[in-house]
């Protein structure tokens, strides 16, 4: 019997949670008592542990295992009645959330720092996740931090390690620690939505080649076990497979900067003919048809419009968006005649949306894909929903999303980042910016003209509440688009997103360099906002 034990500690600045949970550098984690405070405060939160129920698991970076053996040890201490833990510490973010909505926990802690590199120098990072599976929203996130400035002290047990390796079920004083195969209901509920006879039919070894890069992160052992095992696709379809703590030393953000081994094979004379990749925690998807990437706004919106061939998607309630993401999914939410919502960045506005029934699939320009199937979004479900639109229309990827242009024209898209910015230039930035916004509208930039700018705020249809300050919009004439905000991921300096579309309707006009087609639209970016002249940057680190 484990006896809880009270361990005294004082308030750490700065324990507020970003757009995605709480990310800090690994040695700031480090600090004695810095991520117990952090857990005590969520058990605060939410009312304490007494009996309740956790799912717990992460993306495997460094830290993880050590910080999972505390937690259990908290929880204990804390009154919870049971742990469920992924096999040795590991649990995507989609699974995590998939299991504590299979198993009705009262939540779940998610330890990752998702596409952010791994490793003693690198970053940390916790979320916890509400009851419906999603990340908590702000009122509880807000509560989380306002805890965590008062904190002095925090429960615990003297107790040694769990075996996090076996699946087995074992007591830890009288809390009962299920360690659970980390993959096997994910893959379940995943082959409940999809036709897996179907992709399975067309994975077959010496028929469709496919990539999919798993970044040394959380899903090499997911697709593995989807991709190769059940769906038979070859063995090394999937690349990068096994988890390590630092990711191979690489930054598993799935896109073209960084999944670049990836990238350069689907360009290479002997591409396979789809290539995808999935992020540190397995949230984040990126897919490549051959020789051509497809950007994160347009696949969104080419799922929503295909939606019809996939089993589980027959009908649609509704679609929603982040407000930076492109508006290519909401003119196929025209089409079909169901709602098109437009939510801050984070996955956690989208939760609300979902349980209210009000949405079926929802996206970001980010990365991120997902449905109502949990409430995270989905890098391996991404990749099964494409392989299935493929399997069933029987047309390579390129095809599919160069028709889909057709059909409704072509939002280009790009996003800039300049990262690791100084803290004030960046705030300062975006405070003249903001100051400036009610002089913009009928101001000629260039060759474009104003037509509003405004800062965007939103208004949860679903419980009223309302977030302000979630990025500027500066909308030229027709519809051209600049958004500019202050990432609320990075744990260095300031990250500022320039984000810009342009919509095309001329069938002769859809399959030109992004880059060039916005060029005008960065020019008045750079104009308006002053990044270089404020910033010293010439260029910016990452381009999506
Ligand atoms: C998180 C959030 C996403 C958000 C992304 C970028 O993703 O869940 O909703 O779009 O961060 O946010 P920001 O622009 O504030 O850096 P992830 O994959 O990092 O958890």
């Amino acid at each position: 019997m484990a006896n809880s034990i009270r361990v005294a500690s004082a308030p750490f600045d700065g324990q507020k949670p970003g757009t995605s949970g709480l990310r800090k550098k690994v040695r700031e984690f480090m600090q004695p008592h810095y991520l117990e405070n952090f857990v005590q405060a969520v058990f605060d939160t939410i009312g304490g542990g007494q009996g309740k129920r956790l799912v717990l698991g992460g993306d495997g970076r460094f830290g993880n295992r050590q910080a999972i053996q505390r937690i259990l040890r908290m929880a204990c201490g804390n009154g919870f009645s049971e742990v469920i833990v992924g096999q040795g510490g590991i649990l995507s973010t989609p699974a995590a959330s998939c299991l504590i909505r299979k198993y009705g926990t009262d939540g779940g802690l998610i330890l990752s720092a998702s596409h952010n590199p791994g490793g003693p120098d690198e970053d940390f990072g916790i979320k916890f996740n509400s009851a419906n599976g999603g990340p908590a929203p702000e009122s509880i996130t807000a509560e989380i931090h306002r805890r965590t400035m008062s904190i002095d002290g925090y429960m615990t047990v003297d107790a040694p390690d769990i075996d996090l390796d076996e699946v087995a079920e074992s007591l830890l004083g009288e809390m009962r620690v299920t360690v659970i195969d980390s993959v096997a209901d994910y893959a379940a509920l995943l082959e409940s939505l999809f036709d897996f006879d179907a992709i399975a039919s067309m994975l077959g070894p010496g028929r469709f080649k496919m990539r999919f890069d798993a970044m040394h992160a959380v899903t090499g052992p997911y697709a593995r076990a989807i991709l190769e095992e059940r769906l038979g696709a070859p063995e090394g379809t999937v690349m990068n497979g096994e988890p390590r703590e630092d990711f191979g030393g690489g930054h598993p953000d799935p896109n073209l900067t960084h999944a670049a081994e990836l990238v350069e094979l689907m360009n290479g004379d002997e591409s396979p003919a789809f290539g995808a990749a999935s992020d540190g925690d397995g949230d984040r998807n990126m897919v490549l048809g051959r020789g051509g990437y497809i950007n994160p706004c347009d696949s969104l919106a080419v799922l929503t419009a295909n939606a019809h061939l996939v089993p589980g998607y027959a009908r649609l309630s509704g679609v929603a968006r982040s407000m930076p993401t492109s508006r290519a999914v909401d003119r196929v939410a025209e089409h079909l005649g169901i709602p098109c919502y437009e939510t801050p960045t984070g996955w956690k506005y989208f939760g609300n949306l979902m349980d209210d029934g009000r949405i079926t699939l929802c996206g970001e320009e980010s990365f991120g894909t997902g449905s109502n199937h949990v409430r995270e979004k989905d890098g391996l479900w991404a990749v099964l929903f494409w392989l299935n639109i493929i399997a069933a229309r029987t047309q390579p990827a390129g095809a599919i999303l160069r028709e889909h242009w057709q059909q409704y024209g072509r939002d280009y898209f790009t996003r800039h980042d300049y990262e690791g910015i100084d803290a004030e230039v960046a705030t300062s930035l975006m405070d003249q910016l903001t100051t400036s916004l009610p002089t913009l509208a009928g101001r000629t930039v260039g060759d474009l003209v104003v037509e509003t700018a405004d800062e965007f705020a939103y208004d949860d249809p679903v419980d009223g509440s309302r977030s302000e300050g979630q990025g500027v919009r500066i909308v030229f004439e027709h519809g051209r688009r600049l958004v500019f905000r202050l990432s609320g991921t990075g744990t260095s300096g300031a990250t500022l997103r320039l984000y810009c579309e342009s919509y095309e309707r001329d069938p002769t006009k859809l399959e030109l360099d992004t880059q060039r087609v916005l060029a005008p639209l960065l020019e008045a970016a750079e104009s308006l906002a002053g990044i270089a002249r404020l910033t010293g940057r010439v260029a910016p680190d990452v381009i999506t």
